[in-house]
């Protein structure tokens, strides 16, 4: 019929390369860009019958976030914008790798029939579309188009350059039916900013004197972005380098959350005067963030502030605002509250000592947001970061509810009271915080917010607690799916033996704490290793490497 000779026809134009295979990981597909038209061409039909499915939009993103500017990358949204349903990933993987037109022909129509998706021009379909900067995106955007074209019923809906929480924010939205451009996006989080510098407690505001921030935004669409929000931004004074403007250097090459974090010295374009100022990066596609401190101008060396001190830094914020809201409140008229922080086993174990201290429930789960996201969706507030910087805040819709509720009757009994400023401040964190991704836009302008309500300089947040020295190493193997690990990847379950080696030789270390796992992006075991001293964690480290290869 019309859907198949369809299909086939613009498969055709977006042949598989010779002998590659594509597999939808953590990040959803990435690969070198020149290679990715197929892949991308079937992620366009993948995400048009997601819609189908669901009814509702999704969001297709082309990005291959803190990788190299030669690769790229593409995934989907879900209507709730959080990742793709981990169920559609087997089916993504079989037409990726689909050898010619009839067989991705095949495949779709047995899905869609065991699905049972409106197939066939029954019903309408929406993708939205959006890429970061690398130059191989505008092609495969358009592959990604015809993807959706192959498909009758389904619209393409083009959002151009964006980060990549931005589109999943819109996605989100636009199902809520709210309006969803990329200007709302903006106004929500500088009034949602300027709402929380406004509760800032008046005797604090003298110490805010501290407000310059020097962003490095990885030369990717990041950098970008921000130039455009802090102009809506008052009471902070942003500058932005390697905005990626032309001359400013390459995408990630030298700068960016991710290098930043890895190398722990300073991304190109800062130096010796910037020493003591608070500096942040962002990565390539923006939803990572950290923040670092020069402290010496004569050495490279950074005090690096992970995701872990900036979860520390929002969790420590949240609790307070309860503590207000309870400590004013009589007993039958406390909030009652779950919060949950969620980490991996990455956490630096100092963090997690330290948020258990504060009489928060910590929990870990295995590496990748989406299992990150889904245990914060099970509490009233779920706090979940990596260590590497991505991370947000979820607010459940039933918790925002009550929150709502006791603002308004606070409004009428007790205006401007402490407690009523408390849930203000709530409510315009979940309206900062971006709920769908960890977007590093959002999370810049809450830890900038929370520095000013505790009027804090980045060296006092840094002091929340140390880090234990730590080390992280990788293992190249033939394969990488012969370590098989449980209890969120702190346990090596196969092959058979190797976690007793593990545990002798930690053993053998003060405050010893190591792990392997395969990597879920790249054909390595990595190797995490944490002790009393730098010197102890790196020979942990390189003594467990020897046991893995
Ligand atoms: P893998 O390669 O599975 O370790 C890496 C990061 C993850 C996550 C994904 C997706 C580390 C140790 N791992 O995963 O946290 O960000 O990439 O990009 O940083
Ligand atoms: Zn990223």
């Amino acid at each position: 019929d019309k859907q198949c000779s369809l299909l086939l026809e613009f498969a055709s134009r977006f042949p598989l390369p010779h002998g590659a295979r594509f597999s939808y990981g953590t990040a959803g597909f990435r690969s070198d860009g020149s290679i990715l038209a197929s892949t991308v061409f079937r992620a366009g039909i993948l995400a048009a019958l997601r819609s189908l499915k669901t009814s509702s939009t999704v969001g297709l993103m082309i990005t291959a976030s803190h990788n190299p500017v030669s690769d790229n990358g593409v995934k989907i949204a879900d209507p709730d914008g959080g990742m793709m349903t981990q169920r559609w990933e087997p089916f993504a993987d079989a037409i990726a790798n689909a050898p010619d037109p009839e067989h991705l022909l095949q495949l779709v129509k047995d899905f869609v029939k065991e699905e049972n998706i409106p197939f066939g021009g029954e019903q309408s379909a929406e993708v939205l579309l959006g890429r970061d900067t690398r130059p191989s995106g505008e092609t495969l955007l358009k592959a990604a188009k015809h993807g959706i074209n192959a498909i009758i019923g389904a619209v393409a809906v083009d959002m151009d350059i964006l980060t990549t929480p931005q589109l999943h924010w819109m996605v989100r939205i636009k199902n809520k039916g709210m309006p969803a451009s990329e200007s709302d996006y903006l106004s929500q989080l500088s009034k949602s900013f300027s709402c929380l510098i406004d509760l800032v407690p008046k005797e604090r505001v003298a110490d805010c004197s501290d407000t310059k921030l020097v962003v490095d935004g990885a030369n990717g669409v990041g950098g970008e972005k921000l130039e455009q929000l802090k102009k809506m931004l008052t009471g902070l004074d942003i500058c932005v380098r390697n905005t990626g403007k032309k001359g400013e250097g390459v995408l990630n090459e030298g700068c960016g959350a991710d290098f930043v974090q890895k190398e722990k010295i300073t991304p190109s374009g800062f130096g010796p005067d910037d020493v003591g100022i608070r500096c942040a990066s962002l990565d390539g596609d923006a939803d990572r963030l950290v923040y670092f401190l020069i402290s010496s101008s004569s050495s490279k060396n950074i005090d690096l502030i992970d995701g872990d001190k900036i979860l520390s830094l929002f969790a420590v914020f949240i609790k307070e605002q309860f503590d207000i809201l309870n400590n004013n409140s009589d007993s039958d008229n406390k909030l009652a509250v779950r919060i949950g922080i969620v980490q991996t086993a990455y956490a630096n174990g100092a963090s997690t000592s330290y948020l258990k201290q504060l009489g928060l429930e910590v929990v870990l789960t295995p590496t990748g947001v989406k299992f990150l996201h889904k245990e914060a969706a099970k509490y009233d507030i779920g706090i979940y970061f990596e260590a590497n910087g991505h991370g947000t805040i979820l607010f459940s819709e039933s918790f925002l509810l009550s929150l709502e509720a006791r603002s308004k009757e606070l409004a009428s009994t007790s205006s401007g009271s402490e407690s009523h400023k408390a849930v203000l401040r709530l409510l315009a964190v979940s309206q900062l915080i971006n709920q769908a991704v960890g977007d590093a836009l959002s999370g810049l302008l809450l830890v900038e917010a929370v520095l000013q309500y505790k009027g804090w300089s980045i060296k006092r947040w840094n002091e929340l607690y140390q880090d234990l020295p730590s080390r992280q190493l990788k293992v190249k193997v033939v394969d990488r799916n012969a370590v098989v690990t449980t209890n969120a990847e702190t346990k090596v379950a196969k092959p058979l033996g190797l976690q007793e080696l593990i545990d002798a030789e930690t053993a053998k270390h003060p405050h010893g704490r190591c792990f392997v796992r395969p990597s879920g992006t790249e054909d390595i075991i990595r190797v995490y290793a944490e002790a009393s001293t730098q010197e102890a964690a790196d020979s942990l480290a390189r003594s467990v490497v020897q046991l893995v290869d």
